[in-house]
């Protein structure tokens, strides 16, 4: 495929004000009618009509109801020249959902039909200019069989419906809201909705519904709740109420994303609607509040105001994902567990952005050029995106950052809009902050690719009783960007005395000390502060709340973190601290010989031991702490990585903190059971959580002691548990250790919910995830793939097993034989063929081969050139694969 280039973006010669469609739906064949009103922009010379279509069979073509010659040049239908300045353009053509397997434009799902239409599923559907800047008025008549297809949605306000001869009935609907084609929607299915009646702040009423199959009304009221929530905090906390009569969200269980906002509309992935306590886990329902916000809010960012072209991808998803996490941390309540949530959201910036930022697929958060646009809807544009919104937010302020949305709107309203947009609305609200001073500095954020690092280095001097902070910052070559310039890096700091406590902060210059945290605002490569009235060493917290996305070098030791994971205030920093002790001792480890033994240190264990212990804490924040890092994100911070060594060494350091923390974990276990009614909140989410966790380690040392225990007490659990987090995690404690009791309860857990396909991709997911032992999870894989619930024509299937192979199980995947590598290559093959953009970011497993020791390197590359030899591989795939032996 051609390479589609950001500076090569020209205004659209024609726009489409308006759209009349009407739909023959039938999943075998559907007849789509399309009335387009063209105006051709008078202000550019003349130019042929150029109409995106992928995979259409067209009937015909009338201009103001003439015939008219076309013709077709690079899978677009072209029209040389149209004579008049505004014309109607009538094309009539068929499409088969049931054969659309790539779940892109109108497909078939279960016993429905469903449309996914970005970022350019729409030409798969008709004719028309497919780009977010042409936004156009949609009517839409639906037609189809009433029986099969009772209920007809598209966007916007229901204007008519009834009977047709045959059996038939219809629908009509009109968006008032111009929009791209992207947002664009259609659903025909048998559906039930569970419905409520809301009034925005304004008085206006809204009817909301959550469209699911017949027997899974009892697993929406989750998705209503966080739906009227996401609503609430709109209007409350940047004034943003819904535009629409009707709110819709419909679940589908074949999605190849997680949800997708078309206009009053939201079609979702079944995984992030469907939940119940005996069905879903907590992980669960926290996935559902924030894809359910997410979704909504992107009816102001990313509907109301969209993008200008799709290297502005991150205009929307970046803002928009800041924004949903906003709102879960708003909804968690208390500072700490705002904390808590802060450390999973870096958490997944750091396992998924920062490999993909050090790796072939770099790319800023405005890329400059793509070939399949499916490909960039990255970590990148979204996490790493939202972290850039976050510093804007840093640097201005709550209020400031109201006040630049405030602005943002009113300039932009019914626009499609860049990057550079936003972000000089945003300076342009706040004229004094330290984001307008540096406005352009600040927006390399968008323009340069990889992970900057940072390192910083203390100097205190007795005398002048100051204390010295050096910056100095160094972000390493990206492809086609080999040279860097400095960002702005707001660095959020407090120092502690060795004694834990707070040093009032005072910097050379000011009259007085202000408070015990500060945001330094680096804008040069290296950079000196000066705190004043310092009179003993100290210790830096730095980057607090992770304030920037950069890598920390601050040459802290051991004592040093020691102090932090005991007293720091800042709950991102205390668990960091804990997170870099192990990290220490797991890199100490590798880089001993082989054969010597990897022993934790007490002071380790009695400064883990005092976390669980400690009362002041909570339940969820512990369970971060005892967590060690993951493998997936050690291996991104070490060069040359030998996977299954990494696995041992880190299985080895938690065997031991299972055994030495023994008579804790079994307090933990004890102590942290919820006696209340299940709720899905902060604090009962934190107690499940750590007695998981407890639960896990006390399994893990009895299977290696031999006690029958704790395994017989796990599975007792597991078959009494009342909601779905207890008995999963009971069953993940047992296969986790290979406990001999795994085996029934798999049995047992898959007879019981064979019928619930969700928590059959649990079971899926947490056999093919489990902690690699002498290959039997991989061999345990390989068996999954020929079990009768296993399809690879579902996506969250295919996930559950084959990603959670190749994504998320290093030890399984990388294997001294090689044959996790052939495996993912049979399986990019195998899925290419049927649905490129689930092929494509399966393929993505493998970006960091580079990274690999041998003879994993070799293997790796030697896998990946066997996928580049197939001939027809899909452009998705072919861009990755590329990309990954360039
Ligand atoms: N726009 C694609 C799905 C999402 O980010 O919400
Ligand atoms: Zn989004």
């Amino acid at each position: 495929a051609p390479m589609v280039r950001r500076q090569d973006y020209s205004a659209p010669a024609y726009r489409i004000r308006a759209v009349e469609l009407t739909f023959d739906l039938d999943a075998a064949k559907t007849i789509v009618g399309s009335r387009l009103s063209v105006e051709r922009d008078t202000a550019l010379p003349v130019q042929p009509l150029r109409l995106d279509g992928e995979d259409l069979n067209l009937l015909r073509v009338l201009v103001d109801g003439q015939s008219v010659s076309f013709r077709h040049e690079n899978g677009q239908l072209v029209i040389d020249a149209p004579a008049a300045e505004a014309f109607t353009l009538e094309i009539r053509n068929t499409i088969a959902p049931e054969k659309n397997t790539q779940l892109s434009g109108l497909y078939a799902s279960g016993s429905g039909l469903f449309t996914q239409c970005e970022a350019e599923g729409f030409r798969r559907i008709t004719y028309f200019l497919d780009r977010p800047d042409v936004m156009t008025v949609f009517t839409v008549t639906l037609r189809a069989d009433k029986k099969k297809y009772p209920v007809l949605l598209s966007n916007g306000n229901l204007l008519e419906q009834g009977e047709l001869a045959n059996g038939k009935h219809f629908a009509k609907w009109h968006d008032p809201f111009p929009k791209p084609a992207y947002l664009f929607a259609v659903v025909a299915a048998d559906l039930v909705a569970r419905e409520q009646r809301v009034l925005s702040r304004s008085g206006k009423e809204h009817l909301l519904q959550v469209y699911v199959k017949r027997g899974d009304l009892d697993k929406t009221e989750h998705a209503m709740n966080s739906l009227i929530a996401s609503m609430v905090w709109d209007e409350a906390r940047f004034g943003l109420a819904l535009d629409l009569e009707r709110f819709m969200i419909v679940a589908v269980p074949d999605f190849n994303m997680g949800a997708m906002e078309n206009k009053g509309l939201n079609l979702f992935n079944t995984k992030f609607v469907l939940a119940n306590a005996a069905t879903a886990t907590d992980v669960d329902f926290d996935g559902i509040e924030s894809v359910v916000a997410h979704e909504y809010f992107h009816n102001w960012t990313g509907n109301r105001v969209t993008c200008r072209d799709w290297f502005q991808l991150s205009l929307k998803e970046g803002l928009t994902v800041f924004r949903d996490q906003e709102f879960s941390m708003d909804m968690a309540g208390s500072p700490s567990a705002r904390g808590v949530r802060r450390i999973g959201d870096v958490r997944v910036l750091r396992e998924r952005q920062f490999p993909e930022d050090a790796g072939p697929m770099a790319h800023p958060v405005r890329p400059d050029a793509y070939q399949a646009i499916d490909n960039f809807y990255t970590a990148t544009v979204y996490e790493k995106g939202s972290e850039v919104v976050r510093m804007m937010h840093t640097l201005v302020g709550r209020e400031g950052f109201a006040a630049g949305m405030k602005l943002y709107f009113a300039r932009h309203d019914g626009q499609a809009v860049t990057c550079d947009d936003f972000a000089q609305a945003m300076a342009d609200a706040n004229p004094d902050s330290a984001l307008a001073a540096n406005l352009e500095l600040f927006k390399r954020w968008y323009a340069q690719a990889g992970t900057p690092r940072l390192q910083a280095r203390g100097v205190w001097d007795a005398e002048a009783r100051t204390w010295t902070l050096t910056l100095a910052q160094h972000n390493p070559p990206s492809p086609g960007q080999a040279d860097k310039l400095p960002q702005l890096i707001p660095v959020a700091l407090g120092l502690l005395k060795r004694d834990g406590t707070a040093l009032p902060l005072q910097l050379a210059g000011e009259a007085e000390a202000g408070g015990t945290e500060r945001v330094l605002v680096m804008t040069e490569a290296t950079q000196s502060f000066t705190f004043v009235n310092v009179d003993a060493e100290v210790v830096p917290s730095l980057l607090r709340g992770f304030s920037a996305p950069v890598v920390l070098d601050d040459g802290l030791s051991d004592a040093d973190l020691l102090v932090l994971l005991a007293h720091d205030t800042d709950a991102f920093n205390r668990w960091e601290a804990g997170q870099r002790l192990a990290a220490n001792r797991i890199r100490a480890a590798l880089a001993a010989p082989v054969e010597a033994p990897v022993v934790l240190d007490d002071a380790f264990i009695a400064a883990m031991r005092a976390l669980l212990r400690d009362a002041s804490l909570d339940a969820a924040f512990k369970e971060l702490v005892l967590t060690l890092p993951s493998e997936i994100y050690l291996a991104d911070q070490i060069e040359g990585i030998d996977p299954q060594r990494l696995h041992a060494v880190r299985e080895s350091l938690i065997d031991q903190l299972a055994a030495a923390l023994h008579a804790d974990w079994a307090w933990a276990f004890e102590a942290h059971q919820v006696k209340v009614g299940y709720k899905p909140d902060a604090w009962q989410t934190g107690q499940r959580a750590l007695a998981n966790l407890a639960l896990a380690m006390l399994v893990r040392h009895a299977v290696a002691t031999g006690d029958p225990l704790w395994p017989g007490k796990a599975y007792q659990r597991f078959k009494d548990a009342s909601n779905m987090t207890d008995r999963l995690g009971a069953l993940e404690a047992l296969v986790n250790a290979h406990a001999e009791l795994a085996e029934p309860a798999l049995a047992r857990f898959h007879a019981q919910f064979k019928g619930e396909a969700l928590v059959l991709d649990k079971w899926f997911m947490l056999q093919a995830r489990a902690p690699e032992r002498d290959g039997r999870v991989f061999a345990r894989i390989q068996q999954l793939l020929q079990h009768p619930d296993f399809t690879l024509g579902n996506p969250n299937r295919a996930r559950a097993l084959l990603f959670s192979l190749t994504h998320f199980n290093p030890a399984a995947f990388h294997r001294l034989d090689a044959a996790g590598y052939a495996f993912w290559a049979d399986k990019v093959l195998a899925l290419d063929t049927a649905n490129p953009q689930l092929a494509s970011r399966y393929a993505r497993a493998l970006d960091r081969w580079r990274n690999l020791a041998e003879p994993y390197r070799s293997a790796a590359r030697e896998a990946i050139a066997r996928v580049a030899a197939k001939p027809d591989l899909s452009g998705d795939t072919h861009e990755i694969i590329q990309r990954a032996l360039a």
